[in-house]
């Protein structure tokens, strides 16, 4: 992510507040106009590559500065049993029970006014968390797919991917999570306030 700012003349003409927006506005409804075919792609249960079913967060392949922040689909159906993956698009959490933040509040500020980073938010709970490797260099043909089992659930106790995401380099990520009871299961994203869904076992 990054940006730079142009420091003009005091008499340059400089644009205005509303060119701006204008212009921001603009650049959003080309992202947008390029995401709504996947978006409803991915609401019909099509995704581009094989094997995958559900998504945390989606985007599309050509539009790296914007992605969609949202559980697809939102409600999940499942077996006793069965084991569920989900793959995890950008940099999201997917969290089961009481979380111990709210969603989006991952800052806190401190009494001298500086904001910290909630470390609750990002950390892997309820399995061990994945061995760090360095990411090679992109293969050639579709992206490797690396899972991250977070072993079972039974809906008594917090359980969290930890802030993850896929990326180019390294392939695609998936979260797998085993349903041992049938039941209910709301689940979040820590990062994103709104961004949810439930697994339905049966
Ligand atoms: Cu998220």
């Amino acid at each position: 992510m990054t940006g730079s700012i142009v420091v003009k003349n005091k008499d340059d003409k400089v644009p205005s507040a509303s060119d701006v927006d204008k212009a921001a506005q603009s650049e959003k409804d080309a992202l947008v106009s390029k995401l709504v075919g996947p978006y409803n792609d991915a609401k019909a249960g099509k995704f581009p590559l094989p094997g995958i079913t559900n998504v945390v967060g989606y985007g599309a392949q050509d539009v790296q500065n914007a992605s969609i922040n949202e559980m697809i689909p939102a409600t999940v159906k499942a077996k006793v049993g069965q084991k569920v993956a989900w793959t995890m698009i950008a940099f999201h959490t997917l969290s089961f029970g009481k979380t111990p933040i709210e969603p989006g509040k991952f800052l806190t500020k401190a009494p001298d006014g500086a904001w910290h980073l909630n470390e609750q938010a990002f950390a892997p709970v309820g399995f061990p968390p994945a061995p760090q490797g360095p990411s090679g260099p992109p293969a050639a043909g579709p992206p490797p797919v690396k899972t991250l089992d977070g072993g079972t659930y039974d809906g008594n106790a917090f359980k969290s991917s930890g802030g993850v995401g896929s990326d180019p380099e390294s392939g695609l990520l998936q979260y797998t999570v085993t349903f041992t009871k049938a039941g209910s299961y709301p689940f979040v994203c820590l990062v994103h306030p709104k961004m949810g869904g439930v697994v339905q076992v049966s």
